[in-house]
C-alpha cells in the first residue's frame, strides 16, 4: 500500500464519542475536508463525551494491538500519526509501540497530551499516566499541551500567571526534552481578559511564535481536538508553523462565532458543519508575531 497513493493517509488514535462533537467525530471531518484519508484506531466507544453527567464506555485497549498487527500485515503506511485522549498507562504504551513500528523518517507524529485543564488533572489521570505520557510526548514531532499539561509534563507546579520570559523558558525546556515543536494552547494575555493566545516553538528552527485572538466567554468541548486537527492538516499541506497556528486559531474562532449566537447546549460543541468548508479556502490574513 506504499506507492501510487492519490490521497495521503493519517492514523488517528482517539475515542469515538457518539454525541457531543469531540475526538474522532471532529478529527475525521476536519482532516477529510483538508484532503486526507483518516484511518481511526479507536481507543474507546462512548455514548457521548465525559462532560455529560452520564455516559456508556467500551474500552478498546484489548482490540488495539490486534488492529495494529493487522495493519502491519496489510503493509499500510501513514504520513502522520495523531493521538488524543488515552485512557490508561497500558493504552499509552500500546500507542508508543505503534508509533515506533510505523514511523519512518518522513512521518509526522502529533501528540495531544490530554491530561488536564484549568490547573487540574482529569479524573482518571494517575501519576503513572503522566509519566507514560512524558515518554510518548518525547517521541512526538508536534506536541500540543495546554498550560496545565505543559507544567504536568515538566513536573512543575501549575502557574496560571506566567510572564512571557517564564513561558519561553518552559517551552524551550519541553522542546529540549524530545518533541521538535511544542504548541501551548489557551495562554491568557496578561491584562487583556478578552484575548487568548497560543505560543509555539520549534527546536530546529529556534524561534518562538505567538498568535493572539479574541476570547469569547463560552466553553465548548472538542475545540482542542479541532485545533490540533487543523494544525496537523496544515503542516502536512506544507504550511509553516506560524501559518498553521493562524489557520487553526482562526478556524476555532469561526467555529465559536458560528455557534455563540445560538442558544445551543454548549456540551454539543461548536457547529462544525457550518464552518468546515472554510478549511478549503486559502488563509486571508495572518496575525502571528515573534516573541
Ligand atoms: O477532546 C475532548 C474529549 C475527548 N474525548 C472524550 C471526552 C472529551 C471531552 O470531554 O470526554 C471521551
Amino acid at each position: 500500500m506504499k506507492s501510487s497513493r492519490s490521497v495521503r493517509r493519517i492514523a488517528a488514535v482517539h475515542d469515538l464519542s457518539g454525541v457531543g462533537r469531540v475526538s474522532l467525530t471532529v478529527v475525521i471531518p476536519i482532516l477529510s475536508t483538508m484532503g486526507f484519508d483518516v484511518c481511526p484506531l479507536p481507543t474507546a466507544i462512548l455514548s457521548n463525551h465525559t462532560q455529560y453527567e452520564n455516559f456508556t464506555f467500551l474500552d478498546l485497549t484489548d482490540e488495539m494491538p490486534a488492529i495494529i498487527d493487522h495493519w502491519e500485515k496489510l503493509g499500510v503506511d501513514f504520513e502522520a500519526i495523531y493521538t488524543g485522549y488515552l485512557g490508561s498507562p497500558r493504552q499509552i504504551r500500546i500507542v508508543a509501540d505503534f508509533i515506533e513500528r510505523f514511523r519512518t523518517p518522513d512521518t509526522l507524529v502529533v501528540v495531544d497530551p490530554m491530561l488536564g485543564d484549568n490547573g487540574r488533572l482529569y479524573n482518571k489521570i494517575t501519576d503513572e499516566m503522566v509519566s507514560e505520557m512524558r515518554t510518548l510526548a518525547a517521541r512526538a514531532d508536534v506536541l500540543t499541551p495546554n498550560l496545565t499539561e505543559l507544567f504536568a509534563l515538566l513536573n512543575e507546579p501549575f502557574r496560571s500567571e506566567c510572564t512571557g520570559d517564564e513561558l519561553k523558558a518552559a517551552i524551550t525546556e519541553l522542546t529540549n526534552s524530545g518533541p521538535d515543536t511544542v504548541i501551548i494552547t489557551g495562554v491568557p494575555v496578561q491584562g487583556k481578559p478578552n484575548l487568548t493566545s497560543v505560543i509555539a516553538r520549534s527546536r530546529t528552527d529556534g524561534r518562538t511564535w505567538k498568535v493572539t485572538c479574541p476570547y469569547l466567554p463560552a466553553h465548548y468541548p472538542g475545540t482542542g481536538d479541532a485545533f490540533t486537527s487543523v494544525i496537523t492538516g496544515s503542516l502536512l499541506q506544507g504550511d509553516s508553523l506560524p501559518i498553521a497556528l493562524d489557520r487553526a486559531a482562526q478556524f476555532i474562532l469561526q467555529g465559536i462565532r458560528a455557534t455563540f449566537g445560538y442558544q445551543t447546549d454548549n456540551r454539543e460543541g461548536i457547529l462544525l458543519e457550518r464552518v468546515l468548508q472554510n478549511l478549503s479556502l486559502p488563509i486571508q490574513s495572518a496575525t502571528y508575531e515573534l516573541v
